[in-house]
Parts: structure tokens; C-alpha cells; sequence
């Protein structure tokens, strides 16, 4: 077995130490198109982006890693699986956000998952980064809802959200996602951002519902190390170059 290395942490961590911007992209092995990998990594390139990101809520290892290995041969970029189940998990990617849906209390999602997972995780090569996950209310029923059955915070209970990554952040995790969930109506609202970025010593990323410019610098600008993009670049492969041009 491989040493197992700390680096994408440690960059994140050094991203939030010295307020460097991180942008993540998400792809879905389930809505892009093999053949057209190339392409699509190609604009990945030429983008912000420091980050790709696999994970959807139906696909299977399998062919998550046959889309990884080909991602690897046209991307230096880091590649995180985002699972949503423990079948996703795909050894040739480079680390994996090791959630914990703190804003629910579906026990699956906070400690089952985790059990099933563990002895794979241990076997492979993958930089584990545990992260306390939070579902934030974003205007409509999102796919994480859906499947976890489990209720997001409220967008208007910002100490809830609070208290929940500081509690996350004592039980040992080492990132804060704040998420609104794919393709959300509304993204985390700012003041949440700002709040729990304030409230934890560790790194925030914020995504769901992000499809402007001015998202993604609002997100910044309430504390968030990185930023996830999925839906917006999945419309529209164009997407990072308007961002860049306007
Ligand atoms: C989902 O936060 C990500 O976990 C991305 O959401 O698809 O809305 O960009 P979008």
C-alpha cells in the first residue's frame, strides 16, 4: 500500500490560512457524456477551477472510475469524490470528503454509511477528509433532502446552522460544507456564510444554486475557502469563461 499523503487538505488548509480562493467543479458521471470528457476538462483547465469533484446521487463506482481515469489523463487537478453513497467510492481519485449530514438526524447518513465504508476506505489509496455536511433550506425539495429524508436547517436559523458546524468542528471534522443542494433555487444565504465562517476554526466550502459571478464572490466574501459549481457549468460548458470576460 501506498503512503497515504495529507496534500489536498493541506492546501485547503493553507488556501483558508492565507485567504486564497478554491473553486471546485462537480461533475455527475451520470449527466456527462464520456466521449466528450476532453472537451469538457479542457475548459476545466483554461477555468479557476482548483478542484474537480465526482459525485451524483445514482451512480456506481464503476463508472466512476472508468470517468476518473480518463479525467486523469487530460487534469492535474486534484480529484475529490463527493459521495452521496458508499457505492461511489472509486480508488483512483485522490481524496474523498468523508460526509456527515449534521443537519439531519438519519443515522445512515451519520454514522451506517461511514461503518460500511470504513474497511474499504482503509484498504485504499484515497486522503479521507472527514467534513460535517449541512443542508441548508434553499426554496424548494433538493435531491439531498429527498434522499437522505432528512430536513435542511432553515434559512433564516443562522445559530442553528451555527451551532451545528461548531459541533461539527469539535466532533473532529476538518472541513464545513454548507449546501444548498444541486441546482437549489436559492444558494446559502450570506449572513449563514458569515456566520459559521466566523464561528469554526476550519475551512467553509459553500455550494447549491450558485450560477453567477456574483455568487460565487458573495460566498467568498462571507468567509467560504472554496466554492462548488455544478449545475451552471453542466448548462453551460461556457460558463467559466463568461464569469472570466465580464
Ligand atoms: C452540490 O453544491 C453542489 O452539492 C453544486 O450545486 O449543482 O447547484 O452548482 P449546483
Amino acid at each position: 500500500m501506498e503512503t497515504i499523503t495529507n496534500t489536498i487538505y493541506a492546501e485547503i488548509r493553507s488556501a483558508f490560512q492565507n485567504k486564497i480562493r478554491l473553486l471546485a467543479v462537480l461533475i455527475d458521471p451520470d449527466k456527462v457524456d464520456f466521449e466528450n470528457i476532453e472537451s469538457l476538462i479542457a475548459k476545466i483547465n483554461q477555468s479557476p477551477a482548483t478542484h474537480i469533484f465526482i459525485g451524483g446521487s445514482l451512480v456506481f463506482s464503476v463508472l466512476i472510475e472508468k470517468m476518473i481515469s480518463k479525467i486523469k489523463t487530460f487534469t492535474q487537478l486534484p480529484i475529490v469524490l463527493f459521495p452521496g453513497h458508499p457505492s461511489q467510492i472509486a480508488d483512483n481519485a485522490d481524496g474523498i470528503l468523508f460526509l456527515s449530514l449534521l443537519s439531519g438526524r438519519n443515522s445512515d447518513y451519520l454514522i451506517e454509511h461511514h461503518v460500511q465504508a470504513a474497511p474499504v476506505l482503509k484498504k485504499s489509496n484515497l486522503e479521507v477528509i472527514p467534513t460535517a455536511y449541512l443542508l441548508i433550506e434553499s426554496g424548494g425539495i433538493t435531491a439531498v433532502e429527498e434522499v437522505s429524508k432528512t430536513k435542511p436547517i432553515l434559512r433564516k436559523h443562522i445559530e442553528k446552522a451555527v451551532a451545528t458546524a461548531q459541533a461539527g468542528e469539535l466532533m473532529g471534522n476538518k472541513l464545513i460544507y454548507l449546501e444548498a443542494g444541486s441546482g437549489a433555487l436559492y444558494s446559502v444565504p450570506t449572513e449563514m456564510i458569515e456566520a459559521v465562517s466566523k464561528a469554526v476554526e476550519i475551512p467553509v466550502i459553500v455550494g447549491g444554486g450558485i450560477r453567477t459571478k456574483e455568487g460565487i464572490e458573495s460566498a467568498y466574501s462571507g468567509g467560504a475557502t472554496m466554492v462548488v459549481i455544478g449545475t451552471a457549468f453542466e448548462n453551460d460548458s461556457e460558463f467559466f469563461n463568461q464569469i472570466l470576460n465580464d
